[in-house]
């Protein structure tokens, strides 16, 4: 059944064809395509396998027209750059949409229209859109094929560059298209970049219907359907209804020295070092003695109670779209070594050798062009946009964890929540059980960043780095959260970090990266019960001397700042929770209210 280069009438008549012989879930699939071809009227119908035969046509294709410029086949084989449309770099928050029957179902962290009037706009603007262009359909897969946890989704778009991206980022293609037709089931995303006009672009989620439309834009979060829509927005309906978590959280396995390996998710807002801390190089002295951290993911994290009551997770990801600028051999070195090759680089700056080029690469280069493709003056513009990105096979990170294909996923020891916090927030606490670490989780707080449009560096309540993501009520969100503690349960327990402290001068007191990997080996000691802590009102927080701080040169400013808290200040911060919680009204769990009330009790009292 050959269902590739059908033009579109003729695909048409094909796809009629073959929904007669098809099963009913491929039959659901071709009426759909057939729906959206009426609609969008396109040229040609491309059906895509996922063959490196079709990558390298598409590529190809994409450098003719200008699309992708290769870059210096020597020092980078088969890899590309793209640059997007000046107005087109980041995730539009303000025009992301979640469209439920019932308002409170959506909640006051969404922008919210019914699923009538969300589909009538984008139908509108979908009209015709297609015309001279091709219409790819991509099934895929989001996590290891063969995986329980695992979920499927079908994205048709008219952007050449979205499938070559969807096939890095997600297993997609005929091993994809087997399962939906298996499973009878699957996420619909239809997509176009229209006329890549701001003020004809919407991103519209319908978890009801298990679909998602995106016009008008062709940047990653916007445009590559199976990443923030449907592995975060779509998958945390799912995963409400299902008894499982969809996170924006990392996923790294710390081997210690006995070989023995502990699994952290961790949750950070965009563009806060996920992608550093989940290929993370120990410090010299660590690595000697035999420690090691294994990558399965960077941004997304599903994970579902086991038989034995822990948390399994997996990264419903294939590849990483990581954040380039800062990227360099001392920050990231495990990035740096996968973007050698088979990458595709978006809005970075180019070297005089049509090298990629960012700032904070540090090495020694220097840019001739920037992301516009204007030659570089850095009295005008930075050679690379900030949130300029590399697209990468995970399977080519130095520190990739060969567990990453398991289809039960890992075993969570630990869940950490951080943010960019210049100020009250130490460096490390531990909640003292599930609920606080809901709270804290719910509390969380961050500076924003280029990721999303918008004023970079405001603080902002970030619950749980979701903030973008939730594709319900964060109410309800943390209900489902608390609903985890029960029963034969046996949690991970929960932490926060911030690395992103800053002392009177203005300057980081952390020195992060490498280093963070001191932190992480407390909390594992602390899974483990052999590290020691002092309760406090906030959490438990480690002395210095719990913390192995060999090497690491701190001003008393910094131990104080780190290892310390202000109780007064924290007072002010509780009442700030109180308030943010009660922003949601009775759908609020009363659990959290009671738990911001204990730790608000507790930082009155004049001792700890
Ligand atoms: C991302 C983001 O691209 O969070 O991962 O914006
Ligand atoms: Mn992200």
């Amino acid at each position: 059944m050959d269902r590739k280069r059908a033009s579109g009438p003729d695909a048409i008549r094909a796809g009629a064809d073959m929904a007669t012989a098809a099963s009913s879930s491929l039959d659901a699939l071709n009426q759909w395509v057939l729906e959206v071809a009426r609609l969008a009227q396109p040229d040609r119908i491309h059906w895509c396998d996922g063959s490196d035969s079709e990558f390298d046509a598409l590529t190809g294709q994409m450098e003719e027209d200008g699309t992708l410029l290769p870059l210096d086949a020597e020092t980078h084989p088969r890899s590309w750059l793209h640059r997007s449309h000046p107005d087109d770099v980041a995730r539009v928050e303000h025009l992301t949409y979640v469209c439920t029957s019932e308002r409170d179902e959506a909640g006051p962290n969404n922008h919210w229209m019914t699923p009538a009037d969300g589909h009538a706009r984008m139908d509108a603007l979908f009209e015709g859109c297609m015309r001279g262009r091709t219409l790819y359909v991509i099934p895929y897969c989001m996590g290891p094929i063969d995986s329980p946890l695992s979920r499927c989704g079908v994205e048709i778009t008219d952007s050449p560059y979205v499938v070559a991206n969807m096939r890095i980022m997600t297993r997609m293609g005929a091993a994809a298209l087997a399962r939906i037709e298996r499973e009878g089931t699957f996420v619909r995303g239809l997509h176009s970049i229209g006329e890549l006009d701001p003020e004809r672009r919407f991103i519209m989620h319908f978890p009801e219907e298990l679909t998602i439309k995106s016009y008008g834009s062709g940047y990653g979060g916007n445009a590559l359907l199976g990443k923030k829509c449907h592995a975060l927005r779509i998958a945390s309906h799912q995963a409400r209804t299902e008894g499982w978590l969809a996170e924006h959280m990392l996923i790294l396995g710390l081997e210690n020295p006995a070989g023995e390996t502990h699994y952290i998710a961790a949750a950070f807002p965009s563009a806060c070092g996920k992608t550093n801390l989940a290929m993370l190089i120990p410090p010299e002295g660590y690595r000697q003695d035999g420690w090691k951290v294994w990558t399965i993911g960077d941004d997304i994290c599903w994970m579902r109670p086991g038989k034995d009551g822990r948390l399994y997770a997996i990264n419903p990801e294939a590849g990483f779209f990581g954040v380039a600028p800062g990227t360099s051999a001392k920050s990231n070195p495990n990035a740096l070594a996968s973007v050698q090759r088979d990458t595709i680089f978006t809005n970075v700056g180019l070297t005089a050798n049509n090298q990629p080029w960012w700032e904070g690469i540090d090495d020694g280069r220097s840019p001739a062009t920037d992301w516009r493709g204007e030659p570089y003056d850095a009295g005008k513009r930075p050679a690379a946009h900030p949130n300029s990105r590399f697209t990468v096979s995970a399977a080519q990170c130095p520190s990739y964890s060969p567990r990453t294909e398991d289809a039960e996923g890992v075993p969570i020891s630990a869940i950490v929540f951080g943010g960019r916090r210049a100020s009250l927030v130490p460096l490390v606490f531990e909640a003292r059980d599930w609920t606080h670490g809901v709270l804290v989780g719910a509390a969380m707080g961050s500076e924003t960043t280029a990721a999303a449009t918008g004023a970079v560096g405001v603080m902002r309540r970030d619950p749980m780095a979701m903030k973008p993501f939730c594709g319900y009520n964060f109410a309800d969100y943390f209900s489902h959260w608390l609903s985890f503690d029960k029963d034969g349960a046996r949690l991970p327990k929960v932490f926060h970090v911030n690395w992103f402290r800053k002392g009177d001068d203005g300057k980081f007191l952390w020195p992060g990266f490498g280093d963070n990997l001191r932190v992480l080996e407390w909390m594992i000691k602390r899974v483990e019960g052999s590290a020691d802590a002092i309760d406090t009102p906030i959490g438990a927080l480690p002395r210095p001397g719990d913390i192995n701080l060999d090497g690491v040169a701190l001003t008393d400013e910094a131990r104080d700042k780190l290892f310390g808290f202000d109780r007064d200040a924290w007072r002010e911060e509780l009442d700030g929770i109180g308030t943010y919680l009660d922003e949601y009204g009775p759908r609020m769990p009363s659990a959290l209210k009671v738990e911001q009330q204990r730790i608000a009790d507790a930082l009155s009292r004049t001792s700890a």
